[in-house]
């Protein structure tokens, strides 16, 4: 080895151009690190979406990063359980009931605290208190109305004669109508049974359905006056909502055109399609909580009996069209029983006339609306 090399200009020489060589080199690499670490910070939420039903609901968010984060949120109506966190985490989020007639959106997002670097969105949805897919479309047709065949021998004398009638198209609830909508229409709940907005609301007069004071909305004979509950549901949302007929009713709750002529709405067998005396433990229950019927109607057999808009009389073996009761009575038409009766009274023949000033912890109803 030359000697020379080893000299301290030599090495000095050598020294400064390892040196200009390698601290770019040095630079460089360390960019890389700090540039790898941004990269392999993570976020990620299990969804990108999150729909809520109209009333109050909490639900899960489930982060995973491996750096810090914030959440936020864009509307008044959704709360979070967590603003910050580190690492993977779940916060919670709650909507509050919303009784508004349509449906709301917001966002939430999550961000790495590292700003830019990650953020998720989750769009998140809010069906409204009520809608019109909440009503089902009922072609019209021709029906034997009353003790057909199938009701069995035991009909009440009421049920008799069976005669032919004729209806138009109409809408009618797919549910009965829930405490959760009384509540936003009315600022209040009569209900015996409460611990959900979904049971359907009972203890409700007919009078206080159909209102007995100030302006009125005339539908299909009947007045619906401004301090009930329809009059101030068609004020929010327009719409021109009424009490079904009897007919009606009993027409829907044999599946319409689509009937299939069973003993009870949507079965032979009592317990598929009711809440009734055996199987309610002796209280209401969540609407659609039993089979739909053949047009997708639920609880018309049971859960609580249904007011009608027609004064309860005798029929008439004559065929008649689009009929809608007496023109007076004493009662009005409930239909369908509920939690506290027997089978025999959940038939779709079955009837009953009840005062309208009177309510009961059995009774309450369903909408319905004509088509034009
Ligand atoms: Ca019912």
């Amino acid at each position: 080895m030359n000697k020379r090399l080893f000299n301290r200009k030599t090495i000095s020489k050598v020294a400064k151009a390892i040196l200009i060589l390698h601290v770019p080199y040095l630079i460089y690499t360390g960019c890389i690190n700090i540039q790898s670490g941004e990269v392999d910070i993570t976020l990620s939420v299990e969804s990108s979406s999150l729909s809520f039903t109209y009333s109050g609901e909490r639900k899960d968010i489930y982060i995973t990063t491996n750096d810090s984060w914030t959440v936020s949120k864009d509307a008044s109506w959704l709360s979070i359980s967590s603003s910050s966190g580190a690492n993977n985490g779940t916060i919670s989020v709650t909507a509050e009931a919303n009784t508004s007639f349509s449906q709301r959106t917001a966002t939430i997002t999550v961000r790495s605290t590292v700003q830019g670097v990650r953020e998720k969105t989750i769009n998140i949805t809010q069906g409204a208190i009520f809608t019109e897919d909440q009503m089902v479309y009922v072609q019209g047709g021709t029906f034997t109305m009353g003790c057909t065949s199938e009701q069995g021998g035991d009909c009440y004398s009421d049920q008799l004669p069976i005669h032919r009638v004729t209806l138009s198209d109409f809408y009618i609830g797919k549910y009965e109508v829930t405490q959760g909508l009384w509540k936003a229409v009315m600022n209040n709940n009569p209900s015996y049974f409460t611990g959900s907005d979904n049971y359907p609301v009972e203890m409700v007069r007919w009078n206080d359905i159909v209102g007995t004071s100030g302006s009125y909305q005339e539908i299909k004979g009947i007045r619906y006056y401004a301090n009930g509950f329809i009059y101030k549901l068609n004020q929010l949302n327009g719409k021109q909502y009424r009490l079904p007929t009897e007919a009606e009713w009993e027409f829907a709750a044999r599946g319409g055109n689509s009937s299939k002529s069973y003993k009870y709405s949507g079965s032979n067998t009592v317990g598929n399609v009711a809440w009734y005396l055996d199987n309610s433990n002796e209280r209401t229950h969540i609407v659609g909580g039993k089979s739909q019927n053949e047009l997708g109607i639920y609880d018309m057999s049971g859960n609580v009996w249904e007011w009608c808009g027609d004064w309860y009389g005798t029929y008439s073996s004559n065929a008649q069209t689009n009929p809608s009761g007496p023109s007076s009575g004493d009662g009005r038409v409930a239909r369908g029983c509920c939690w506290g009766s027997s089978a025999v009274y959940a038939r779709v023949s079955y009837r009953l006339g009840w005062i309208p000033s009177s309510r009961n912890y059995n009774l309450g109803f369903r909408l319905a609306r004509s088509s034009n």
